[in-house]
């Protein structure tokens, strides 16, 4: 059978921080499991990832540290390369994308695109900070949404709504290095102008299935029109423009990432001593190439970089890209910036790597956000790599150390229980087969264990602690089939926890996995003789997880700061102020402000409309009928063009939101005194 050649990418993690679990369900471990399955059946596959060195995220936290760049990517290159090695992340190469290699790779594909014709230039105004003397990069520069009215956008995007913005758009604008208020300046960039090859582009995607997420996401951009997307960025940071009026200006750098898998893959071929055989992967349009990212990558590897690829003519494009959704830790969104995060080095000083594949795996985060839990982690370990699969390859080494020295007695005649066994395990590498080569790992998963629990019912049902007194044929048969089960596991498991998998073969007397398609037909002969036995996954005790879970907790609790105490008043300036139970009547949000409610009070027979910033907090649902404090004689004021009538009292944390509510029932209209 002629084997696939394969091409597997994950996105390139930024280096300017350490790794969490969110990256590793999202775009590394499920990466992982197809390839170490696609190894396993013999395909030509290879592994390719890197860390991506430039762009503005870099230069913040250089700023932040006041480092230089490269100190901080040198750092986190590091670390987190050793981190996917710790896991058990494959990668056949991880390269990073300061290299020459890439930086050679890169220019190429700017020059090429550049001299065809394929880039337009074009003048635009960009956010210039007068104070720093240099064009601030889109992250440097914070305001309003002009479309949700949110206070985080960015200078190019609003997460909140997900727009790009262009310069200009955003809102009472501010520099996030010094706060100043920046000024629009001239400035020119170079432009891939997707509009023009969007006709072809739609051809070629509609040509492949693609996942849910990445069809909606695409059809969406397409349908609101595929713009100019700018490919260079005045900054210090990057790979120069390799032309001679480009002075200054770098590569943006979600045009250079992408062109960093190639620049991978050629490093790979040179340190094989093989330097043209990247060309075998990217160059030959039999080879499939599988991209794996997170959903907020889809654009940029399902439109940009393939109309790159297109362009530069000659270049296969994806055939597949698994882009998974987002992880949650105990139900909180994973948050860097306020240190919400499992980082795996943590995770690795306390607890093996398997546990965490396996649940990540059995739980990824494929067609929505799934969440990650302590007690998850410790109940997938305990309850089932121990319970089930661990418990079965226990009871079946023991009994055969126990009463045959360790040496497999061999298969006498098969019962109608040893057939459905056989049958059962028969079937399980091409049902896992095409769970696996459909990247639909959670299931593939359930599968491996729903044959562990066969094995396990197949070993209690055949009951050889009885046959051994009175039927040692069946004893021996059992036991016998037992080994192939075991053995056929130590190959299915090995995608997904390839460090037991590793483990157990020496237990089982093998050097090597089963290859993937003999597990069809396994055969042990009498007389193979079994290793030592050992414990495969050591239970996860109570109190160590408890200290894991109290310490997210640590992390979770909003860092509150503490403003000074204010001026001091006299008791007449604080008479001036008139604080009154109010009753909820009605509550709703504000359109196109997501912080905002606007509430119907009413105090003592008084109604009024009060805006409240308390919409991330509290349900309007959760609010009628409860008595709350207002401020009830401040002026009257505008909100998002909705009137104000007074102001809602309520304790802030974070950017979380307490009301301040009486102590027991209370009519409204009551003053504080
Ligand atoms: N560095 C990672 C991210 O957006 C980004 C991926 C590049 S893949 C070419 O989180
Ligand atoms: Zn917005």
């Amino acid at each position: 059978m002629k084997t696939k050649r394969i091409l597997v990418t994950s996105a390139l993690p930024y280096a300017n921080g350490p790794l969490h679990l969110g990256h590793i369900a999202g775009a590394y471990l499920p990466a992982d499991i197809y390839v170490r399955y696609q190894r396993l059946i013999g395909s030509d596959i290879v592994y390719i990832c890197g860390s991506d060195e430039h762009g503005v995220p870099i230069t913040v936290t250089a700023d932040k540290e006041g480092i230089a760049p490269q100190d901080v990517v040198d750092r986190f290159h590091g670390m987190n390369k050793s981190s996917f090695e710790d896991l058990g992340i494959s990668f056949d190469n991880y390269s990073r994308t300061t290299l020459p290699i890439h930086h050679e790779t890169a220019r190429e594909f700017f020059t090429k695109l550049h001299n065809e014709g394929h880039l337009i230039v074009k003048e635009s105004e960009q956010y210039f900070s007068e104070s720093a003397q240099k064009f601030l990069p889109d992250r440097y520069v914070e305001g309003q949404c002009p479309h949700c009215q949110d206070e985080g956008a960015r200078g190019d995007q609003c997460d909140n709504c997900g727009k790009w913005l262009e310069p200009g758009e955003l809102l009472k604008p501010r520099s996030k290095m010094d706060g100043s208020v920046p000024v629009l300046k001239n400035t020119r960039h170079w432009y891939l102008p997707m509009g023009s090859f969007s006709k072809e582009w739609k051809e070629w995607f509609d040509s492949h299935e693609w996942p849910q997420n990445v069809r909606n996401y695409c059809l969406g951009w397409y349908k609101e029109g595929l713009g100019d997307r700018p490919i260079t960025r005045d900054l210090n940071w990057g790979i120069d423009v390799p032309l001679e009026d480009a002075n200054g200006k770098v590569l943006y750098v979600w045009f250079d990432a992408p062109i960093g898998y190639i620049s991978s893959t050629k490093e790979w071929a040179q340190n094989k001593g093989q330097p043209e055989k990247w060309k075998e992967y990217w160059l030959d349009q039999e080879t499939e190439l599988v991209h794996f990212i997170g959903k907020d990558n889809i654009v940029f590897h399902a439109i940009l970089f393939p109309m790159m690829l297109k362009e530069m003519g000659g270049y296969i494009r994806p055939t597949a890209i698994p882009a998974n959704e987002y992880l949650t830790i105990e139900g909180r969104k994973i948050s860097t910036s306020r240190n919400y995060a499992i980082w795996v080095k943590d995770y690795l000083q306390i607890f093996e790597p398997d546990p965490l594949r396996f649940t990540l795996a059995a739980n990824a985060p494929e067609t929505k956000d799934t969440d990650f839990s302590w007690k998850q982690l410790q109940s997938r370990n305990n309850d089932e790599l121990a319970d089930i699969l661990g418990n079965f390859i226990n009871r079946t080494m023991t009994f055969i150390h126990k009463y045959y020295d360790g040496i497999v007695p061999g298969k006498h005649a098969l019962s109608d229980m040893d057939r459905e066994m056989l049958a059962v395990l028969h079937d399980a590498p091409d049902t896992m087969a095409a769970l696996f080569e459909s990247f639909q790992v959670r299931k593939a998963v359930k599968a491996f264990m729903d044959i562990c629990r066969s094995a396990n019912k197949y070993f209690n049902d055949k009951a050889p602690w009885e046959a051994r007194k009175n039927d040692l044929e069946s004893c021996a048969t059992t036991l016998t089939i037992c080994v192939e089960i075991a053995q056929a596991l130590a190959t299915l498991m090995s995608p997904i926890v390839p460090f037991s998998s590793e483990k157990l073969l020496p237990m089982l007397g093998l050097t090597k996995p089963l290859d993937w398609n003999a597990i069809k037909s396994s055969d042990v002969k009498k007389g193979h003789k079994l290793g030592a036995p050992g414990i495969l996954f050591p239970k996860i005790e109570d109190d160590v997880i408890q200290i894991e879970i109290e310490k997210l907790k640590a992390m979770a609790e909003p860092k509150i700061e503490f403003e000074a105490i204010a001026d001091t008043i006299d008791f007449d300036q604080f008479k001036a102020v008139d604080l009154r139970t109010a009753k909820v009547i009605h509550a709703e949000k504000i359109k196109k402000a997501n912080k905002l409610l606007r509430l119907e009070v009413d105090i003592a027979g008084e109604k009024r409309q009060i805006v409240a910033g308390i919409a991330r907090s509290y349900k309007p649902e959760a609010l009628i009928g409860k008595t709350i404090l207002v401020v009830a004689n401040l002026a009257t004021v505008k909100i998002r063009g909705v009137e104000s009538q007074g102001m809602v009292l309520a304790l802030a944390t974070g950017d979380n939101f307490t009301l301040l509510t009486p102590d027991g029932d209370m009519p409204s209209g009551i003053r504080v005194e």
